[in-house]
């Protein structure tokens, strides 16, 4: 007991500061004003303190016993090169401790384009490992039992094969489609907004995740047929409550599209599941899953269930790629730890943990082991599972947790008033709001006053080399090419041709389950990307027109000395130049990641360059051919999935064909140190890592303008 008051604390607080308390509330990206101090007072008004674990509305965790009855799942996301080499890597780890699978697909499998495809010739085991046909499905699951280990498969473009030779994959591993276990991302919404491995316009897509929602309600009872994903939002730069708003209002999108389809709600609800991502806001990324969680069950009471599954929100989580740096990268395995504790104090169902050399590459079995084990010492260590929802009655967590849910529900109720997620991402809505954020987020980690250790403070002086994944593209290009040789000559190839005929009827009347229909093409061997193509006859393909937000950088940078030398630097090169120096702001292949791109774009238009924001997934002739069209001063590529050392002498070779060999070239993003050399040795001028401040980079370009630094 105690007889001091709040305005005690006040009166005590004011001596100490020389200043109201207030002064020390931290305005977060989301529009939250956390106080200095949180008291039971803050708790007056919230409905859901009372609740206890796995009963509505689920605050406290969708299980009565949570982890002291069973501990979340260690889920490591990996794949890379061949089938072989990334069944290989999950064995070990298994054997090593991680308990549940989970597939990486390369970028041109995301795409639906088999590896002999031209336009897929630096992606081929890059960002993932390459799958064409069942042939290497049952690779990559070979001696990995799918009756006893769940799988998780991130495809969302090209999903209908890749289910379709998963369930045949396990067919002829002798286990039936209904004692499969694991999850399908499918969630193409995301894609629309953030993560780009879309294949079809929104409306067929659609109806790609209605029928997978279907046929596994129908025939596959321990799958979960949908990953509604905000991870890729908070990595595009969404705040957590426009992460969490949006994932929440995607699945209400899907929920719509399966009743649409005549499904009964409790025949698929309990299989929908979720996805977020954990950032470095320690306390309130644990509130936003018990907001997900609370949020989910009041969308669903809409739709009358009778089962008490279908309320019930369950999710992955997966610490924050973006919240990592290059530079002193073992601060990551720090970052790491501290995002996965508040994963798990966030009651999450399963877990992936970053490895350390995310900044630069895939994981090593090094740098993955320490990424696993971070898990096996909260589970084994820690004694974080012996009770259930640890963080309840905090009057700050408790407070946060209401406060997500209520900004979160009033984005929600923002996108009903555009007639929901579908017609929002078609406008573009979310997409703005994410860029918006990010653009702002960059601004303040520039200007310091968003602090990263390592980074823009603390910084090391000298960097040791790490010794990282290399993937030889060509190789594993040249052995995927020699499989889809030999599986194509050992088919019947009138039984391919029927059933990519009959999967291709399917996709054009709009009757019968897309899924089925690709299960008999792949039985058959038919390939991914024939697959794929037998729908994009019917469909057509999606196109998006780049659009790049502006005034953000410009405006949080307003009256700063270095914007002002910048600008009139800039002011004497356009004299002298004639014109505004003009930059074209590329992606090449199928790295669809543009959250750098768009970034650099923007800031750079608010610094005063003339930017042309490229289309994704060109090739470098595309690339070269845009930028002699546009006349520009200096193409900037954004790589982010390892694609850099194949596309980048490609373009600079394009370009010089076409006699744009004064057009400067340089590049950004997830490029390892050890490659720099070699790519200013190809034709590239300069390379920016990630973490670059974007004025360094607009100076060091309008040096190489000025021919300081051409070729150095
Ligand atoms: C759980 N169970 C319990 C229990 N807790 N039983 C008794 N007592 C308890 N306390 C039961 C569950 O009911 C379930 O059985 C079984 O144990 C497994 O538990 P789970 O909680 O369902 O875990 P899991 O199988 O791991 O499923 C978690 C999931 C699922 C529902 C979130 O969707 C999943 O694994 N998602 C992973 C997604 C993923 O890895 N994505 C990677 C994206 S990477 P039953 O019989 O009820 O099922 C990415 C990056 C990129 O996207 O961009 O490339
Ligand atoms: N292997 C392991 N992790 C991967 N990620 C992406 N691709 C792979 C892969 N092939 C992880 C990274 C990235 C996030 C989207 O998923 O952490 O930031």
């Amino acid at each position: 007991m105690t007889d001091k008051t709040l305005k005690d604390w006040e009166t005590l607080a004011v001596r100490e500061l020389n200043a109201s308390p207030e002064s020390l509330t931290w305005h977060t990206p989301e529009g939250i004003d956390v106080k200095p101090l949180y008291t039971r007072e803050d708790l007056a008004g919230i409905g859901h303190l009372d609740s206890l674990p796995g009963f509505e509305p689920f605050v406290r965790g969708p299980r009565a016993t949570m982890y002291a009855g069973r501990p979340w799942t260690i889920r490591q996301y990996a794949g890379f090169s061949t089938a072989e080499a990334s069944n290989a890597f999950y064995r070990r780890n298994l054997a090593a401790g991680q308990q549940g699978v989970s597939v990486a697909f390369d970028l041109a499998t995301h795409r639906g384009y088999d590896s002999d495809h031209p336009r897929v010739v630096g992606d081929v085991g890059k960002a993932g490992v390459a799958i064409d046909s069942v042939e290497d499905m049952k690779i990559l699951f070979d001696g990995i039992p799918l009756d006893k280990i769940s799988v998780s498969m991130t495809m969302n473009g090209a999903v209908i094969p890749i289910l379709a030779n998963f369930i045949v994959a396990g067919e002829e591993q002798g286990v039936s489609r209904d004692k499969l276990s694991g999850t399908i991302q499918n969630d193409i919404l995301k894609e629309f907004m953030v993560r780009n491995t879309y294949i079809y316009p929104p409306e067929p897509s659609m109806r790609i995740v209605a029928d997978i929602i279907e046929f596994t309600a129908k025939e596959m009872p321990k799958f979960n047929s949908i990953s509604i994903s905000g991870y890729h939002m908070q990595e595009a730069g969404a705040t957590l409550v426009q992460e969490l708003a949006f994932t929440l209002a995607d699945g209400r999108e899907y929920v719509r599209a399966a009743l649409a389809k005549g499904l009964n709600v409790d025949d698929f609800a309990g299989r929908l599941s979720f996805f977020f991502a954990i950032g470095m806001n320690f306390f309130m990324e644990a509130a936003k899953l018990r907001a997900a969680r609370f949020l989910w069950t009041r969308i669903m009471k809409e739709f009358e269930p009778k089962n008490a599954s279908s309320l019930m929100l369950r999710t992955h989580c997966q610490t924050s790629g973006v919240s990592l740096a290059e530079q002193d990268p073992y601060n990551n395995i720090i970052r790491t730890a501290f995002e996965a504790m508040s994963a798990v104090l966030g009651g999450t169902q399963s877990l992936h943990t970053n490895s350390f050399d995310e900044a630069m590459a895939l994981p090593t079995d090094f740098s993955a082991r320490i990424a696993r084990n971070t898990q096996l010492i909260l589970q084994h260590e820690a004694g974080v599972t012996k009770v259930v929802d640890p963080l309840a009655g905090s009057y700050y967590v408790e407070s946060l947790t209401n406060e997500l849910a209520e900004k979160a529900w009033a984005l929600i109720e923002e996108v009903e008033a555009v007639g929901g997620m579908t017609k929002a991402v078609d406008a573009g809505l979310p997409k703005r709001l994410i860029e918006e954020a990010a653009t702002r987020r960059q601004a303040a980690v520039d200007k310091g006053e968003e602090v990263i250790v390592g980074v823009n403070k603390h910084r090391l002086e000298n960097e040791e080399p790490l010794d990282i994944l290399q993937i030889d593209n060509s190789a594993v290009r040249a052995a995927q090419i020699r499989r889809i040789e030999e599986t194509k000559r050992r088919r019947d190839s009138q039984k391919v041709k029927e059933s990519i005929e009959a999967l291709a009827e399917v996709a054009r009347s709009g009757k019968g389950n897309l899924l089925a229909a690709a299960v008999e093409a792949a039985r058959a061997r038919a390939t991914v990307g024939e697959i794929s193509d037998a729908m994009r006859q019917a469909f057509g393909d999606h196109t998006a027109i780049p659009e790049v937000v502006t005034d953000i950088y410009g405006k949080a940078f307003e009256g700063d000395p270095e914007l002002g030398v910048l600008a009139g630097r800039l002011g004497e090169v356009t004299k002298r130049l004639g014109h505004k120096p003009k930059i074209m702001v590329a992606k090449l292949g199928q790295d669809g990641h543009d959250r750098g791109a768009k970034l650099i774009a923007s800031a750079f238009g608010d610094i005063g360059f003339d930017v042309v924001a490229g289309p994704l997934f060109q090739t470098p002739e595309e690339a070269a051919e845009l930028a002699l069209a546009e006349e520009v001063t200096v193409v900037g590529v954004s790589s982010l999935a390892a694609g850099h050392k194949t596309l980048m002498p490609q373009l600079a070779e394009a370009l010089k064909k076409r006699g744009g060999e004064d057009i400067i070239v340089v590049c950004g993003g997830v490029i390892p140190r050890q490659d720099y050399q070699y790519l200013m040795e190809n034709g590239v001028s300069a390379v920016f890592g990630p973490g670059t401040h974007v004025l360094d980079a607009a100076r060091a370009l309008l040096d190489l303008i000025e021919g300081k630094r051409r070729n150095v």
